[in-house]
């Protein structure tokens, strides 16, 4: 850290430079002036203190709680004066050092203040408790400018009034580790908006029932969340985890006659369900949930058939998971057991069961003009059936979604423009992870580059490119991990990425997770993010910290093969929803195959993985077509506990999403610009001085010597104004008070003329 004296006396850090050596130099200033510092104990926490005595290398510290003791000066940090205590934004911290950033937050978390800024960051503390700073009274306040303080609301409003003075598409991109509050942020948001926009028209009440819905068919319970948003977890659950909600909502719940016709048991019955020792969740009823489903779904007009037809297909699923398997003859082969589960799970799929169990135990393969049937090996039905059941689940979840944003479009606005607000599953580190953690973490990895190219790339560049005075602030670039992950084959050379490794694997019959690892450690180990592993693992060194991940089962899940087998006997189902959803699958494949065969559906589907990168791509172009707004949240700690503010944690989430650094760019940085003509065109109306020259720099000018914005606060680039924080807030309301004089002015006159 560099250190620097004011003229006033004062010291200041003005770069992220870790070199301690000026500290040093103004230990005797803080001696002379009894300031505070922070003196970081053996034990590794922070205590506040005054130095009494330095010997350069060595100072004496009094700390707070009264011992002396002797630390080396490295260990000593500046501490901010006590009036500084608990702001609002850490860009108003003097030092921004890491001990004075976390008792920040832990001073303002204490007081149930779970949000602050940092610079155009919010983040945002997850209290685990109800905090009293929602609802209809604060969200009025924060749509009238009343209050100012640090709230989603303010960036929902900042959101909406960006989307209508500059009709630019906006988003609100919510980032954090899972169990941080992202889902409960972003819902927060949404009733703000909804707020909004809805006016009476009952919009607000139907977007808020949809998250219930989505949530029902999207989260389950993880060790680190009891309300995770998840994807693809529907045939096997590790230890203290839950499948989807719905699943458990619907056997608590399900009233006697859906009971008696889908033939509904507790949820210890299925297979699908009772494999991870956890069928409930403290605090949850899972019955009084499945009654508010229904409500929100009547809400958003999925019609009572449509709702019954559901529960039908999801009650298939749990009914196919308890489908078993006996070995016939000496070859290894299988017959499905012909019992209870068979017959219900026919039934409720609009089959026979003689279809459905050709189509588990037997695969047909086309051998010239004759089609010949295969009968597969125990793990060969087991992994049909299981691909059957999550293909279905994801198709119901993706017709759900459809159907939901149908019924929202009735009475949608019709502004053209929009703010989406983003929640994803946050980043994940358990003791065993699959290639489900990898997809969430690999998101979060790209999730990130967005955030540092906006707030500290293109931030940088700008002022460099217009020429105005800038000291760079150097930051983490995640590239290095992304190339690791998605590196995209170049033409003759070997693909040299996680993913392209992966689906070279995927392809090959004789493949094992074990050589796929091998072929990581091979191809990849030069990869500083890369480490390879014993028993078919391997590590990646994320921008959140090293992730170790287990291998099984990670060419299963990426193949995803739903056979055609599988497809034809849903093609033929008397279930709509079924049908449904394998002829749009057929549709799908045959569109990017361009054949028009069902067999084209067995040949080289698309990856789980490249389609996974496909569709991030996607939604990062869409995007990068939008004004962001970033929230952070945070995990106070690994407990779910309300009260609970683990300092390690916390400091570890600071230290790895780049907040730190975009305050520091935040601090010296003008975080408002607007070019040259722009500006003159807002604001060169408000001139009272008409003698100015008419090209838009001279109008500039004289806009800002007329309302005497001091030099210090905003610079001049060669196609922009830069301002610091609250110029442009200041110029905007005076225009706004101008505006309105005008207009009241105009109405007197036509009133009077009338
Ligand atoms: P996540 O979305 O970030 O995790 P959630 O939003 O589901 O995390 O929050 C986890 C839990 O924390 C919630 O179920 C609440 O109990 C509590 N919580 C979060 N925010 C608040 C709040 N503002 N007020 C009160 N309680 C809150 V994951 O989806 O796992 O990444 O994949
Ligand atoms: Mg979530």
């Amino acid at each position: 850290m560099e250190v620097e004296r004011e003229s006033g006396g004062g010291v200041r850090i003005t770069s992220t430079s870790t070199a301690s050596a000026p500290w040093e130099d103004n230990v005797d200033y803080f001696i002379r002036k009894k300031l505070r510092v922070w003196c970081k104990l053996s034990s590794g926490t922070w205590e506040l203190g005054t130095i009494i005595t330095t010997s350069g290398k060595e100072s004496q510290v009094k700390l707070a709680s009264g011992n002396d003791i002797k630390v080396l000066t490295t260990e000593v940090l500046p501490a901010n004066p006590e009036i500084l205590e608990g702001v609002d934004d850490l860009i108003q911290l003097s030092y921004l050092n890491e001990p004075s950033v976390l008792s920040n937050l832990q001073y303002r978390y204490s007081r149930d203040m779970i949000y602050s800024k940092a610079g155009p960051v919010l983040i945002a503390i997850n209290p685990f408790k109800t905090v009293q700073m929602h609802g209809t009274n604060f969200i009025q306040a924060y749509r009238q400018k009343l209050a100012d303080s640090p709230h989603i609301y303010g960036t929902a409003d900042a959101a909406y009034t960006e989307m209508i003075r500059d009709g630019v598409n906006q988003s609100i991109i919510i980032s954090g580790e899972s169990g941080a509050g992202k889902t409960e942020t972003a819902k927060v948001a949404m009733q703000y908006l909804a707020t909004l926009g809805g006016g009476g028209n009952g919009i607000e009440r139907e977007v808020l029932q949809t998250s219930r819905i989505l949530e029902a068919f999207g989260n389950a319970k993880t060790t680190r969340n009891d309300n995770s948003s998840r994807f693809s977890r529907v045939v096997q659950l590790a230890s203290g985890e839950r499948s989807y909600h719905v699943f458990y909502q619907l056997c608590a719940g399900a009233p006697s006659d859906l009971r008696g016709k889908l033939n509904i048991r507790v949820a210890n019955e299925y297979n699908y369900l009772n494999q991870s020792n956890c069928l409930v969740i403290e605090g949850v009823d899972d019955a009084l949930n499945f009654h508010q489903l229904q409500e929100a779904l009547d809400i958003v007009r999925i019609g009572k058939e449509d709702q019954e037809r559901m529960f039908a297909v999801l009650a298939a699923v749990l009914w196919l998971g308890n489908i078993s398997f006996q070995v016939v003859g000496n070859e290894n082969h299988v017959e499905v057991v012909a019992d209870e589960a068979l017959t219900t799970a026919a039934s409720l799929m609009g089959c026979s069961e003689q279809e459905l169990m050709l189509a588990l135990s037997t695969h047909n393969i086309q051998a010239g003009k004759d089609s010949i049937a295969k009968r597969l090996t125990l793990q060969q039905a087991m992994d049909s059936r299981d691909a059957l059941a999550k293909f279905i689940y994801a198709r119901l979840f993706d017709w759900l979604v459809e159907q939901v944003n149908k019924s929202l479009e009735v009475g949608k606005l019709q502004i053209g423009r929009s703010i989406s607000i983003l929640d994803i599953y946050g980043f994940e580190s358990f003791q065993k992870n699959s290639f489900e953690q990898f997809c969430i973490n690999y998101a979060n990895e790209r999730l990130q580059q967005h955030f540092n190219r906006h707030l500290l790339k293109l931030e940088q560049e700008d002022y460099q490119a217009d020429g105005i005075n800038w000291t760079r602030v150097d930051f983490e670039d995640n590239q290095g991990c992304l190339n690791l992950i998605e590196k995209v084959p170049l033409p003759a050379l070997k693909p040299l990425g996680v993913l392209s490794l992966l689906d070279e694997e995927s392809n090959f019959p004789k493949a094992t997770d074990l050589t796929f690892a091998n072929k990581l450690e091979q191809y990849l180990k030069s990869n500083s993010c890369f480490k390879g592993g014993r028993g078919g693992t391997f590590s990646i060194c994320h921008y959140a910290g090293q992730v170790l991940y287990d291998t099984s089962g990670f060419l299963e899940k990426n193949r995803d093969t739903l056979h055609s087998d599988s497809l034809r006997l849903l093609l033929s189902s008397s279930c709509s929803l079924l049908r449904f959803f394998a002829s749009n699958m057929l549709n799908q494949s045959q569109k990017s195959m361009g054949r028009k065969d069902q067999s084209a559906f067995d040949s080289q589907k698309q990856s789980v993985g490249t389609k996974f990168k496909g569709q991030l791509y996607k939604l990062m172009q869409q995007l990068e077509n939008t004004t962001p707004h970033f929230i952070r949240c945070i995990k106070p700690n690994s407990k779910q506990l309300p009260g609970m503010f683990e300092t390690d944690l916390v400091l570890q989430q600071m230290r790895c999403c780049g907040v730190l650094e975009v305050v520091r760019i935040a601090r010296c940085g003008y975080p408002n610009r607007i070019t040259h003509q722009e500006f003159a065109e807002r604001y060169g109306f408000l001139l009272t001085e008409k003698d100015v020259s008419q090209d838009p720099l001279s109008i500039c000018v004289a806009v800002l010597q007329q309302f005497n914005v001091l030099p210090e606060l905003y610079q001049v680039g060669y196609t922009k104004l830069y301002f610091r924080t609250g110029q442009i807030g200041t110029l905007e309301n005076t225009r706004k008070r101008v505006i309105q004089s005008v207009i009241a002015l105009q109405k007197y006159f036509r009133g009077y003329k009338a």
